[in-house]
């Protein structure tokens, strides 16, 4: 995901961010980049208060990333979550079809009436989408969208609306490839770009530590104030030499150690593999073997009934990390990123790598650690 270049716009953020400016003053002077807040659905102040407590792992809503946008003339605000996995935003999932807290979270969510919007032209046609969990049947319409954060608004832009939906609590903003990789319109990215609102097609997501509970994307180049070290590229494996032959954030990584407080760096067998960038996926997804041989150095043999390792909360407090080894760069996951904390009477601790034989991507609880303050 790393641009081409690191782009000047962002030197005034640099100047500034130390003390965790808001992004809407710094916009006006940065012509070219747009840095808009994401927001962690546990973060009360945005959010339900009971959001954090009733929420179960099972469900990824609880620690997923969103965005608000503005549809519409005028304006309707609407929280997406944010998906680099995906390729297409939609809105208005159906909230009768999820239960309690994950049903006032979306309705949370917000509601784009494209009637109340004197901008919204229907396309007449539809889609079903699909998600590693949850889907959608939507019609397109285009309409104008404002970002949270910055005064810029894009006209006719093209999204879907839900006419029906199951698992699924938000509508989602995804923000990988758009035209003429995997769709036949100018997806929201290609939009940004082509109505000049960024000057390159490119962004750096920055989710921020578990603590912060929200980050930054910046559209258009880079936040230079978020990592320390030189930037490193790494090639996007092509679409079909990828293992599922969709234009993805796949890149190949060499390995995965573990570095435990006090102890020597040991490198798991068969940790080198392609794996894809999902801030859409909250956990990690790896083979069973591999998963298993890190959770046994958590301290747990087996998963749960759903595939989580629950392991001892006292983990979080320990300095080891989990390091993800890429050609030139090392991502280390201190262990207290990489454990899923469930808050509640008696908190809960997961592994936030879970084991799959269809999908190897990094989700959240890598991607927090990759890049960020
Ligand atoms: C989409 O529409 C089809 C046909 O009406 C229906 O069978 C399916 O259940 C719908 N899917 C969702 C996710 O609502
Ligand atoms: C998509 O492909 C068409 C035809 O090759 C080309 O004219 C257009 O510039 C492409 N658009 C983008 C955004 O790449
Ligand atoms: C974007 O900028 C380019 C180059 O300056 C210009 O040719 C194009 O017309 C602009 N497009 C829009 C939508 O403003
Ligand atoms: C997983 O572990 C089993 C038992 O050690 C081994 O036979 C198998 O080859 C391993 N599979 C992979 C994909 O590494
Ligand atoms: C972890 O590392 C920090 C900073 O290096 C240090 O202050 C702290 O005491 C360490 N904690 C443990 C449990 O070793
Ligand atoms: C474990 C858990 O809370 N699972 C719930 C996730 O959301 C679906 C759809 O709303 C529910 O059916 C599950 O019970």
């Amino acid at each position: 995901m790393a641009p081409p270049s690191v782009l000047r716009c962002l030197t005034l953020l640099m100047a500034v961010c130390c003390g965790r400016a808001a992004a809407q003053e710094i916009i006006q002077h940065d012509a070219g980049c747009i840095h808009m807040p994401i927001i962690h659905s546990t973060n009360v102040g945005h959010f339900s208060e009971k959001r954090g407590v009733q929420l179960q792992l099972a469900n990824r809503s609880d620690v997923a990333y969103y965005a608000q946008l503005s549809i519409g003339t005028p304006p309707q605000p609407v929280y997406v979550q944010l998906d680099t996995g995906s390729f297409e935003l939609w809105v208005n999932p159906d909230c009768t079809k999820v239960s309690g807290g994950d049903a006032v979270f979306c309705e949370r969510a917000g509601k784009y009436d494209s009637a109340k919007s004197t901008t919204s032209e229907s396309l007449g046609t539809t889609k079903t989408l699909r998600y590693g969990i949850g889907s959608a049947n939507i019609s397109y319409v285009t309409d104008t969208i404002t970002l949270m954060g910055s005064t810029t608004a894009l006209k006719t832009v093209q999204f879907g609306v839900a006419s029906s939906s199951e698992d699924t609590f938000s509508g989602i903003l995804g923000i990988g490839y758009g035209m003429n990789k995997t769709t036949r319109y100018l997806n929201f990215v290609d939009q940004l770009a082509a109505q000049n609102a960024t000057r390159v097609k490119a962004y750096t997501l920055s989710l921020g530590t578990k603590d912060a509970q929200e980050g930054v994307i910046v559209f258009g180049g880079v936040d230079t104030s978020k990592f320390s070290g030189a930037l490193t590229k790494l090639p996007v494996i092509p679409a079909e030499s990828s293992p599922d032959k969709v234009p993805r954030f796949w890149v190949d990584m060499e390995s995965i150690s573990i570095s435990p407080p006090g102890a020597a760096n040991r490198v798991y067998e068969n940790s080198k593999m392609p794996v894809f960038l999902d801030s859409g996926s909250t956990m990690t997804l790896l083979p069973p073997n591999l998963t298993n041989a890190i959770a046994l150095d958590f301290g747990v043999a087996s998963p749960d009934s759903n595939g989580f390792f629950r392991l001892d909360c006292a983990l979080t407090k320990v300095n080891g990390t989990v390091d993800f080894k890429f050609n030139g760069v090392t991502v280390k996951v201190p262990y207290k990123e990489l454990i899923r904390e469930v808050p509640g009477d008696t908190p809960a601790c997961f592994l936030g790598i879970t084991p799959s034989t269809t999908f190897t991507l990094l989700g959240d609880t890598f991607l927090r650690s990759a890049y960020g303050t």
